[in-house]
């Protein structure tokens, strides 16, 4: 029987604070693809139609057990979890000033997330699905999101488009998430839709204008920045782009999901004071060119050696 279907939606869902519409045009629940597993043909169907998979149960639960005692022992060891609950419950600390959002620190040197990120199960699944050797950025996106917090609705293309388009992002939770705790959301088919926001794709969060001599200064001092956001209201999209936007009713430890390079999504807000724990890792065939901000023993990411000059 499967009782996550059963759960009952929370009568409000917030993103960014703002109340999002739960009916049934604007919101909804992703298919999973566990059957395909093993029928790469029909995985890339998927992909190509939906532009997602989802796999709810792909790893066993006890290497993502690890890998969030890892998270949740280096919270607890940075001061950042509440003093007299049980690491593992990751619930956050009362204090304000000491919420988290994003925390790619508690990946270095973590044999636990490699484990998983790196681990033989992602890379044969990525290896079946492109038909050929594979490579991950080295580099790893960890969310640990504290009480209220969310993720703006976004594409991943304007942070990595230096090098294949061709290019996935697997989403993995480490601990249960139920929609109150904030869990990832996908604007339905908007990979399909990429043409009406082809000036939004366009950007490279790390190419500034150098002929904008403001630009060029505050890029001079290492000051340029470009959130990168599509939208700050999550809530306005399914109305925008006529579309649903999907999660799942509970993610739960052992699922993933992938996702192309211009599929629209974001998160719901943690309702609850327990932090959500992901990490978000990327996967490209190994013979095409990857972007070299997130390659290597140190990537430079959005530092300054990653910013370019670009006539606007
Ligand atoms: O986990 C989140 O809140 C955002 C994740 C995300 O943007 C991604 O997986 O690319
Ligand atoms: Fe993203």
């Amino acid at each position: 029987m499967n009782t996550l279907t059963d759960r009952p939606i929370p009568a409000r869902l917030l993103a960014r604070g703002h109340e999002l519409d739960l009916g049934a045009g604007s919101f909804g629940f992703l298919s999973p693809s566990m059957d395909a597993l093993g029928d790469p043909e029909e995985l890339n169907r998927r992909l190509q139609e939906e532009g997602y998979l989802y796999m709810p149960g792909f790893f066993d639960e006890e290497i993502i057990r690890d890998a969030r005692r890892s998270l949740t022992d280096r919270l607890s060891a940075q001061g950042l979890l509440h003093p007299d609950r049980n690491p593992i419950d990751g619930i956050a600390h009362a204090d304000p000033a000491r919420r988290t959002t994003f925390k790619p620190d508690l990946t270095d040197n973590n044999e636990a997330i490699d484990r998983v990120v790196f681990g033989p199960e992602i890379f044969g699944f990525y290896e079946n699905l492109f038909g050929e050797k594979v490579r991950a950025f080295d580099f790893k996106w960890l969310r640990a999101v504290g009480p209220g917090m969310g993720t703006q609705a976004h594409c991943d293309w304007v942070y990595m488009s230096r090098g294949t388009p061709n290019l996935l992002t697997c989403w993995i939770p480490y601990g249960d998430v139920p929609l109150e705790v904030g869990g990832l959301m996908l604007l339905e088919r908007s990979h399909l839709q990429a043409d009406r926001i082809k000036n939004y794709l366009d950007v490279d969060v790390d190419a500034y204008c150098e002929n904008r001599p403001k630009d060029a200064a505050l890029a001079q001092e290492g000051k340029w920045k470009h959130p990168g956001w599509l939208s700050e209201r999550s809530d306005t999209l399914p109305r925008k782009f006529n579309t649903r936007w999907l999660t799942a009713h509970e993610w739960r430890m052992g699922d993933f999901i992938t996702f192309n390079m211009t599929m629209i999504h974001g998160s719901l807000d943690n309702a609850t004071d327990r932090i959500r724990l992901s990490s978000d890792t990327r996967y490209q065939r190994a013979s095409e060119l990857a972007d070299e901000r997130w390659i290597g023993p140190k990537p430079i990411g959005h530092s300054t050696a990653g910013k370019r000059g670009r006539i606007c």
